[in-house]
């Protein structure tokens, strides 16, 4: 396998063009402007938890910055779309939405992308808690069989999106290359639940089935580059398949718990309008802030454009 490393691929990722001058010369450094400069070699580390929808993994409990480790592969896999047609998705370490990644603010992300598309697509990470051209892209971008490893400072708290911007990277996105990253405020989390959830919608663009050569109809459909374009999709899901929460892994809870869904729309291009039926959330994070006052008593708030995310507490 073709590994290139940080080192290779560029200066640390983390830089942010006032402190390019003194990070050129410390290309293992972080600059923090709040607390000059932080050799990441030096922190502790930690390999990421990494989930699979509707799963999060548990608050981070410690009160100090890491090396964060965070190894995602990149593959395709056919898989039933819908109750009617396979489908194949690409996908983040075999799940599509991708895996859902908790960290910390301080935290430095050491991203490890390797490319198993036996297809031959180049693939990437553009995450957008990363600060730096393409949010991690121009770092990350891996063809067939490599290993690509950068590092990226988390800087600001938040729900964040993160997605595969290899071109067309519509496409890429339609397929299945999307995710979440929660970045917890260093001050602090967001108050104890009794369940967490990680909810992703987003949409498909499907060609009919084919004729096969005995007559029928095929049950895999393709991707459709014309439909994509007139942004008509052949069917809209939560978490990566039709049923995923209403049959495989509903979302589970007790009379009287307190339940919190991280939920991210990936598009590529359709609006959200999430809600709970029969209930009312008790304080909405809009836009994926959870450094504001949350929104109280809300029934449905509307992510108006794709890539958008929000953080519900029912
Ligand atoms: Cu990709």
């Amino acid at each position: 396998m073709d590994t290139i490393t940080g080192e290779e691929a560029g200066p640390d990722a983390t830089l942010v063009p006032r402190w390019n001058e003194t990070a050129q010369s410390h290309s293992q450094a972080c600059v923090d402007p709040g607390e000059g400069l932080i050799d990441s070699s030096k922190l502790p580390v930690e390999e990421a938890v990494l989930t699979s929808a509707p799963s999060v993994p548990p608050p981070i409990t410690r009160n100090h910055p890491v090396l964060l480790q965070v190894p995602l592969t990149t593959g395709t896999k056919t898989r039933q779309l819908t109750s009617q047609y396979k489908y194949e998705q690409w996908n983040f370490n075999g799940i599509v939405p991708g895996p859902f990644i908790r960290a910390r603010v301080g935290d430095v992300v050491e991203l490890s992308l390797t490319n198993r598309d036996k297809a031959g697509n180049p693939h990437n990470i553009d995450c957008h808690a990363f600060i730096g051209p393409g949010g991690g892209s121009a770092l990350t971008t891996a063809e067939e069989g490599q290993t690509k490893t950068a590092r990226f400072r988390l800087h600001y708290p938040g729900l964040y999106l993160y997605h595969c911007a290899a071109a067309p990277v519509p496409v890429h996105i339609a397929n299945g290359m999307y995710g979440l990253m929660y970045v917890e405020p260093a001050t602090g989390d967001l108050p104890p639940v009794d369940r967490e959830y990680y909810v992703m919608q987003s949409e498909f663009y499907h060609e009919p089935p084919e004729i096969e050569d005995n007559g029928k109809l095929s049950s895999t459909v393709e991707f459709s580059y014309p439909n994509a374009l007139r942004e008509e999709p052949s069917v809209v899901v939560f978490n990566g398949h039709e049923a995923a929460l209403t049959r495989d892994k509903p979302l589970k809870a007790s009379v009287g718990e307190k339940v919190r869904i991280f939920f991210g729309n990936a598009g590529p291009n359709l609006t959200s309008s999430f809600h709970v039926i029969g209930s009312t959330f008790g304080k909405v994070y809009r836009d994926g802030d959870v450094v504001s006052p949350p929104g109280q008593f809300v029934q449905t708030t509307m992510p108006y454009f794709a890539l958008k995310k929000v953080v519900w507490d029912i």
